[in-house]
């Protein structure tokens, strides 16, 4: 398959302004009726054919206007139906049949837990009708679905409903108008077996909007989180962006198999179950903030992605990456904002830098793709989202509200560019974004140095700032940086004055990197002060900078910050984790760095920390992460490193952790409120240091939490203790919790999870049967995920093995799951491409699992993208 380039882009050659789609949904097989008014552009030569796309289609019938096409005015293809030269405006009408029960792919029409619905973005509409698949084609829809009505009580299509009626034969029928014209990814169908819980929301302008939540029959005792998730988005939107829903009901359905997280349909979003469905006992409390998450997401892009849409799809961060970072600004006022940031950055370092460096780097608006659901990145998604808010740091929030607003004044109905936004936002506040433009097309993780001078008889302290490319790679424009500084005196955070600056204020100052390197002079600085550099990690730079263990534990303690004491926290357990590796590598023997010991001690007892902070705090940096610093990973000395720290840490702190431990016990049913959170995030992570210790009484600790907590929160942190402890109390919880969750797929995903992530060293075998286990199903997305995913993406020490087992077992799954579903294939497949990053044994191991799928015959485009990539 060849590429698609950006550079390529050309408008269509034809559009369509109005679709009408009836279905009639059948067991065997479903017929799809179409009825599109197509025109000509105006600068479109006349006689020009028109090419749709389809896929997987069986043509029944077409027409023009009614007449029955020619045999030799029109040519299906696998992939295409070409019209020779059908005329300046016309209908077209087509019939085909499609077989969703068969569609194990996931995109375009099939069945979930026998109820039928859509997924289209990116290019699954051509899997149900032949059409412009692309979204600069944006129509008005009028849907009418048929179906059995005692299997398929309830249908739903986007838009309004304006009819329902009764059919022969037992069936009936739903037609549903969405006034507002859309691409056809945003269409949407389902029809079910399917319970509605229901709400309202009654907007600015006072008008009554209804709410429904659509799941399966046995989960509607799940849906309360995701409605007031749901309402309190919608309220967030109107009072933060000024923006109003626009039709008079907005549905949610739930699904069992769903290749995503969630889909923005107009007015119908189609949802995984997982981003749903929450009950305290079945779902733990960072998937009651998932949901309310993923909720406010797929609302959010009503206005960020549908109102206003992509041109093409190298503009995807236009509406992901704007998305996600509403989502975020969202989520940091619904809770606390620092652990909000803190999470956001700790994914970004760990997933989206590890991408930024390996075989899939690519711009958040990518030059050329051969499969676009592959670059559905955390680059496109989570960069995107930082390169808007390091917009927003310039503008400040008024600027970036007015430059909003532009957007949607200028561009409501359209699909455009990332381009355009940028010009939105530029024009509304008369700045010039010029040199910022280069973040959309700049790849991998640049790198800012920062050097400080003290000059004491000048009381001045001056800051060198500097930009150099990723490493490993050269060249590279100048980029527009924001780097957030404060500065810290003996006493604590001083007040700062810029020498352009005629009087002090504030204690942070938002410096604007566009050159190579610039200096910064602060004045009246009484002592040498220790910089606190890119607070809250305002741009998404790797940052290189001579400090001290001191001047860590310093920042640590008085950074006034708190994603920036939790910043320097992790740099002072990062660098105490390699020298220990070191250790481990050297054959010297191991001891945890004192002063870290009492850093840690001191945010235990520090009352400015909340439990969720404390928990960030003191949970060590991943292996991932460590990884990351390395010339070369060394797999076992890291793990074996930061195995040691966890117990020694919990030796040290043996006590405090056990006198916090009782002090957080419940003190009544559980409650999803912050501080109850912040209760249960600290008592856990005692928990989990305590057992770490192996002692038969603290054991006893995480055996009690499991038989006795009356929340999933709770049960899981004491299992996943269990689990990587191991001996009979992890069998023996294992056995009951799935005795009690098995015929619940969303928790059983999480018995499948926690063992695949597991530390313990039998772990790569417990993978290896669970992947046999009758509970098993490859072809579920989210159960593949829970253990192949996990394993392969989360669990470095066992995945990376030095015997080749965890790579062998990887790829059979790849290769046993391309040929249904490509999609969640090639994400799994990824988890081979920072092969080059081991040592030479690993490398051999991984590239011969590479070079085995890439030798697959018939192996989809998706996974042989990834694939070649790898390889190149
Ligand atoms: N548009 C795909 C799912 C999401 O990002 O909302
Ligand atoms: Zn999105």
């Amino acid at each position: 398959p060849q590429p698609i380039f950006r550079k390529d882009y050309r408008r269509p050659d034809y559009t369509i302004d109005r679709v009408d789609l009836r279905f009639e949904l059948g067991e065997n097989f479903t017929t799809v009726h179409a009825s599109l008014a197509v025109r000509r552009m105006h600068d479109t030569p006349a006689g020009a054919p028109l090419v749709l796309d389809g896929e997987n289609l069986v043509l029944k019938r077409v027409a023009i206007d009614g007449r029955e096409l020619p045999a030799d005015h029109y040519v299906a293809g696998p992939t295409s139906l070409t019209i020779a030269d059908p005329g300046a405006a016309f209908t077209l009408t087509t019939v085909v049949e499609i077989r969703p029960q068969d569609n194990l792919e996931l995109s375009g029409l099939y069945r979930s837990s026998g109820n039928f619905c859509t997924q289209c973005e990116a290019e699954g509409f051509r899997r149900i009708t032949y059409f412009l698949d692309r979204p600069d084609v944006m129509a008005r829809y009028s849907v009418v679905v048929e179906a059995d009505r005692a299997r398929y009580p309830v249908l739903l299509a986007n838009g309004n409903r304006v009819e329902t009626g009764e059919l022969d034969g037992g069936r009936h029928f739903a037609r549903w108008d969405d006034p507002f014209p859309k691409p056809c990814y945003l269409f949407a169908l389902v029809a079910g077996d399917l319970r509605c819980h229901d709400g309202e929301f009654v907007t600015r302008s006072g008008r009554t909007v209804r709410l429904e939540i659509w799941v399966e029959p046995d989960n509607i005792d799940r849906c309360a989180h995701a409605l007031r998730s749901l309402q309190a988005a919608m309220r967030w939107d109107e009072d933060t962006f000024g923006r109003e829903y626009d039709l008079d009901i907005y549905m949610i359905v739930a699904v069992s198999d769903f290749n995503m997280g969630a889909m923005e349909n107009k007015g119908l979003n189609i949802f995984n179950a997982k981003y749903v469905l929450a009950r305290p006992d079945t779902a733990t409390d960072d998937d009651y903030d998932g949901i309310e998450s993923v909720i406010a997401h797929e609302y959010f892009h009503n206005w960020t992605g549908n109102r206003v849409t992509c041109r093409d799809w190298f503009q995807l961060t236009l509406k992901e990456g704007l998305t996600v970072f509403r989502d975020r600004l969202f989520s940091a006022d619904m809770g606390s904002p620092a652990v909000a940031r803190i999470g956001d950055v700790l994914a970004l370092r760990t997933n989206q830098f590890a991408e930024d460096s390996g075989p899939m780097a690519h711009p958040i608006r990518p030059e050329s793709y051969i499969e676009m659901n592959n670059f559905y990145t955390t680059t496109v998604y989570e960069k995107g989202a930082e390169v808007i808010g390091m917009m927003r740091t310039l503008l400040g929030a008024a600027g970036f509200r007015r430059g909003m607003d532009l957007y949607f004044e200028r561009h409501d109905g359209q699909a455009v560019t990332c381009d355009d936004f940028r010009a939105a936002l530029a024009d509304a506040n008369g700045v010039d974004l010029e040199q910022f433009g280069r973040w959309y097309s700049q790849v991998g993780t640049p790198v800012v140095r920062a050097r400080g001078d003290y000059d004491a008889a000048a009381r001045a302290y001056t800051l060198t700032l500097e930009q150099a490319p990723p490493r490993g790679r050269d060249g590279g424009e100048l980029l527009h940086i924001p780097v957030a500084v404060g500065l810290l005196g003996p006493d604590g955070p001083l007040a700062l004055r810029l020498s352009e600056e005629t009087a002090a204020s504030g204690d942070t100052r938002v410096l604007e990197l566009r050159e190579r390197s610039r200096s910064f002079r602060f004045e009246d600085v009484p002592a040498a002060p220790v910089a606190s550099l890119l607070r809250g990690f305002s741009a998404p730079v790797e940052l290189e900078v001579e400090r001290s263990d001191a001047d860590l534990a310093r920042l640590m303690a008085a950074d006034p910050d708190e994603f920036s004491r939790w910043d320097a926290g992790q740099e002072l357990a990062r660098r105490v984790l390699l020298r220990l590796a070191g250790d481990v590598e050297a054959g010297r023997e191991l001891a945890l760095d004192r002063e870290f010991v009492a850093a840690c001690a001191r945010i235990l007892g520090d009352e400015r920390f909340d439990g969720s902070l404390k928990a960030l705090a003191l949970t060590l940096p991943n292996e991932r992460l460590l990884g990351q610093q390395q010339q070369v990973v060394a797999v076992d000395a890291l793990h074996a490193a930061r195995q040691f720290a966890v117990r020694a840490l919990a030796r040290a702190l043996r006590e405090p952790l056990l006198a916090v431990y009782k002090a957080t016990a419940p003190q009544g049913p559980y409650r999803i409120e912050r501080a109850e959170v912040d209760r249960r995030k600290l008592r856990n992570l005692a928990l989990g240091y305590l057992v770490a210790l192996g002692e038969p009484d603290l054991i006893r600790l995480a055996v009690e939490q499991f038989e006795l907590s009356d929340n999933m929160t709770d049960s899981e942190a004491a299992l996943a203790c269990l689990i990587d402890h191991g001996g009979p109390e992890r069998d023996s919880a294992l056995a009951r919790f799935h005795a009690r969750w098995h015929k619940d797929p969303l928790v059983l995903d999480k018995w499948f999870a926690l063992q695949a992530v597991s530390t313990h060293p039998d772990t790569l075998d417990r993978v290896l049967a669970l992947a046999d286990h009758p509970d098993f199903n490859l072809l579920n997305p989210n159960r593949a995920r829970s253990l192949l995913g996990a394993f392969g993406l989360r669990n470095q020490h066992q995945f990376h093995r030095q015997d080749g087992r965890g790579h062998a077992l990887v790829a059979d799954k790849v290769l046993a799951l391309d040929p249904h579903n490509p999609q969640v294939a090639a994400r799994l497949v990824a988890a081979f491409n920072p092969w080059r990053r081991f040592d030479a044994a690993r490398q051999q191991s991984m590239r011969a699992q590479l070079e085995r799928i890439a030798a697959q015959p018939g192996l989809s485009k998706s996974v042989r993208e990834i694939v070649d990539r790898a390889l190149a």
